[in-house]
C-alpha cells in the first residue's frame, strides 16, 4: 500500500508525539508527512526529532511562516505527488481526528476516489463543543450544501481520503482559500469532475487545550468564499 497521511501543524508540539503513535498503531504502513509553518511552540524541531527515529515513514516539510491550513496543504499535496504515493490522506493534528478510523478510510478508498470523514452521517458525533460550536458547524455544512449542492453530510471535513487522480485533477494554481473554505473548495472540484465520492463516520473530538478561532472574520470570508466558488466554478 502506497499511501500517506499529511498533518499540518502550528502550535502542536503537545499533541504530536501522541498522534504519531496511534497513527502507527491503527495504520503501521502509512507513512505521514507533516507540514509546519515554523510554529513557536517548537512543533517543527520536535517532527524532526520524531523524523530520525523513523526515517523511512515520516517525513517534514518546514514552511517560513504561518499562512493558513490551505496554503500548507498544497505545498504538502505537491510534494507527494512527486513520489508514487497512490492513496493520499488529510487529518488534523490536535487528535480531534481519532486514527483509529484510518482503516475505514483505506479499504473505501479501494472503490471510490474521495473519502470524506463526516461527523454527521448517523446524526450528530463531535464530543465537547458547546452549543454555538455546534450550530454554526451544523449551518455552515448546510449553507455549503445549498449553495453549491455537493451531497456531503459534512462539507467543512478536515479528515479525508484522496487517490492519485482526483487530488491531480484539482488545479492548486487556482485554489484561492487559505482557511476552512479550502477544505469545501476541494470537494466541491472534486465532486464537480465527476470522480467518485463517498462517505465513514468519523467521531470528532474538541482539542483539549486552546480556544476555538473561529471568530466573525472567519465566518465572513466563509460565507463570501463559498459564493465565488459557486460563482466562478
Ligand atoms: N501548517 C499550518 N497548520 C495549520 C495552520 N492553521 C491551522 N493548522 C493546523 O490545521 C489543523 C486544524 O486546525 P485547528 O486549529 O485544529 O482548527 P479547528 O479544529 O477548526 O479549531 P480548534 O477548535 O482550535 O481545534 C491543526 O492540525 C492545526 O495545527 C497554519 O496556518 N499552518
Ligand atoms: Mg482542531
Amino acid at each position: 500500500m502506497q499511501a500517506i497521511v499529511i498533518v499540518p501543524t502550528y502550535n502542536e508540539r503537545a499533541n504530536l508525539a501522541e498522534l504519531l503513535e496511534k497513527i502507527q498503531h491503527s495504520a503501521p504502513e502509512l507513512h505521514v508527512l507533516i507540514v509546519d509553518d515554523n510554529s513557536p511552540d517548537g512543533t517543527g524541531e520536535l517532527a524532526d526529532q520524531l523524523q530520525q527515529k523513523d526515517p523511512e515513514r515520516i517525513f517534514v516539510l518546514h514552511r517560513a511562516k504561518k499562512e493558513g491550513l490551505g496554503k500548507a496543504y498544497v505545498d504538502g499535496f505537491k510534494q507527494v505527488l512527486k513520489k508514487n504515493y497512490e492513496f493520499i490522506l488529510q487529518m488534523d493534528a490536535d487528535l480531534s481526528h481519532d486514527p483509529s478510523h484510518l482503516p475505514r478510510f483505506l479499504e473505501q478508498i479501494q472503490n471510490h476516489d474521495l473519502v470524506v470523514g463526516s461527523r454527521y452521517l448517523h446524526g450528530i458525533s463531535v464530543v465537547n463543543w458547546d452549543l454555538k460550536r455546534l450550530i454554526m458547524s451544523k449551518l455552515a455544512t448546510n449553507y455549503v450544501r445549498f449553495v453549491t449542492r455537493v451531497p456531503f453530510t459534512d462539507t467543512t471535513s478536515g479528515f479525508n481520503c484522496w487517490r492519485r487522480t482526483a487530488l491531480e485533477s484539482i488545479d492548486f494554481a487556482t485554489t484561492f482559500s487559505s482557511g476552512y473554505v479550502f477544505l469545501v473548495e476541494m470537494k466541491y472540484k472534486a465532486y464537480r469532475k465527476g470522480f467518485r465520492v463517498t462517505e465513514v463516520p468519523i467521531i470528532f473530538v474538541e482539542r483539549k487545550s486552546g480556544n476555538s478561532k473561529l471568530d466573525w472574520t472567519i465566518i465572513r470570508e466563509a460565507i463570501w468564499g463559498v459564493l465565488k466558488l459557486r460563482l466562478k466554478y
